[in-house]
């Protein structure tokens, strides 16, 4: 087993992690960048070690200073946790080339995984349902127009290098097609230096799903079950559950063998997760993307297995078996995150960092608060606005909602504005509780 891991990461996650890494007698270094030098994860990890200045691309990003931060600490692995390195293949190529292991799937994996054009046509390949669209990427309008005509409009145009919704454009007609292709691939090109872009059927009524998976280097993998993400703004997550209020067992059973199915033809290893849509009209679901790394909302997995995600990630990495079988795994009870940003709900949800005067967590059973911040806080205005993740388990979808209603009431964070009071609106709404919405939820009722 490792002696040693650095956390080539900040906030709520490098905290999470290193919990883990104490727990299992791993030795853990935190890197931290010069806005974060008061931060909680360096005073629980056994060392630290300053990788640069606020600015992600010189500290957090900076592979040069993170791999002599390893180097010089005598690390065995990193683990990247999500966002910054977490799915760059060149990252984990050069922890390789360092013999340190890098904690998360090869980086044949990510590159294979990271082209969602690619990533599609495997899943074709692997018999799991795709959205109806492209057989590959689309480079003459001619192509994309004999597509458009045959799935029908609105189609969904995709950069294959983009993901989580960025670099997408629904178009309803011909024209707009054209002119929307040639604006996609310009930015796709200027965001992700690569132009490819692919077409997708628009699911008008559609859930977001995901499932999570473990897989070790001996040909095992788990799945832990499905998220449900479907309460997003702009493409960015704000609450997710588990189990999905809108699949039964049936589907539950084919969804998941079919993201086992396809993370195996990937050749596939660690903590993965597989997303799709599904199509609320039809009951129909379609693949979309894997995400190569652990995800912000592992712990409603973690939740309902009683699993701990990032224990299984570094036993995995260090070559180790998984220690359970797909039926040893059981499901239990309901559980649901919120995301605690620091961000206005009241104003466009715009960016709050500054000051937190006070911080105080509900507590109690079933309650689980993953946070940095405390009493004194500066939130720095260079990262991602993430306070806290409040994750609640109740016995079934409707005991869980009624937990976290009143774990969001006792929740005090003063100095900054939180999502806190937009959770509270979600949660006493019919629309959710009933579990019946889509897509446009969260767009239509919240501007
Ligand atoms: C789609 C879609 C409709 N049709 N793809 C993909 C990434 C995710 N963040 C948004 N994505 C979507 N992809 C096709 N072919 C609609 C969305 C979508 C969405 C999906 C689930 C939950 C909320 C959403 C909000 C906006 C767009």
């Amino acid at each position: 087993m490792f002696s040693r891991i650095l956390i080539a990461n900040r906030g709520e996650i490098a905290l999470r992690i290193i919990r883990t890494c104490r727990r299992m007698g791993i030795e853990t270094v935190a890197v931290y960048s010069e806005a974060d030098k008061d931060s909680l994860p360096l005073r629980y990890a056994d060392r630290k070690i300053c990788i640069g200045p606020a600015a992600p691309a010189r500290s957090y990003l900076f592979i040069p200073n993170i791999m002599s931060a390893a180097v010089v600490m005598d690390v065995d692995a990193i683990h990247p946790g999500y966002g910054f390195l977490a799915e760059n293949p060149h990252f984990a190529e050069v922890c390789r080339d360092c013999q340190i292991e890098f904690i998360g799937p090869t980086s044949e994996a990510m590159e294979l995984l990271g082209n969602k054009a690619k990533a599609r046509e495997l899943a074709q390949e692997a018999g799991v349902p795709v959205v109806p669209g492209s057989s590959s990427v689309i480079t003459d309008d001619r192509t994309a127009l004999e597509t458009a005509r045959e799935i029908g409009y609105p189609v969904m145009i995709k950069a294959a290098a983009g993901g989580g919704g960025r670099g997408m454009r629904m178009a309803r007609n011909d024209a707009s097609l054209l002119q929307f292709l040639s604006a996609a691939r310009r930015e796709a090109e200027a965001s992700f230096g690569d132009p490819s872009v692919y077409l997708e059927k628009y699911i008008t009524r559609a859930r977001h799903i995901e499932v999570q998976a473990i897989a070790d280097k001996h040909g095992h993998i788990v799945h832990l079950g499905e998220r449900d993400c479907t309460i997003q703004r702009r493409h960015q997550k704000l609450l997710e559950e588990s189990p999905s209020p809108v699949i039964d067992e049936e589907i539950r059973a084919r969804l998941t063998a079919d993201a086992v199915k396809l993370l195996r033809a990937a050749g596939y290893t660690n903590a993965g997760t597989v997303e799709f849509l599904f199509d609320m009209d039809t009951g129909e679901y379609y693949f979309i993307e894997v995400n190569a790394r652990i995800q912000v909302e592992h712990p409603v997995s973690e939740a309902v297995t009683g699993i701990d995600i990032v224990e299984q990630q570094i036993l995995a990495a260090a070559g180790e078996e998984l220690p359970f079988r797909q039926e040893d795994v059981r499901f239990k009870g309901h559980a649901i995150e919120c995301r605690i940003n620091a961000e206005d709900p009241y104003g466009d949800f715009s960016p709050s960092p500054g000051h937190i005067a006070f911080h105080s967590p509900p507590q109690g059973k079933g309650i689980r608060v993953d946070t940095h911040v405390f009493s004194g806080y500066n939130v720095p205005p260079n990262y991602d606005s993430l306070l806290a993740k409040l994750i609640v388990t109740g016995k079934d979808r409707e005991d869980a909602i009624a937990r976290m209603r009143s774990a969001l009431d006792e929740y005090i964070i003063e100095g900054v504005r939180t999502t806190i009071p937009f959770f509270k609106t979600v949660l006493d709404s019919e629309t959710f509780k009933s579990g019946n919405y889509d897509t446009h939820y969260i767009d239509n009722y919240f501007q």
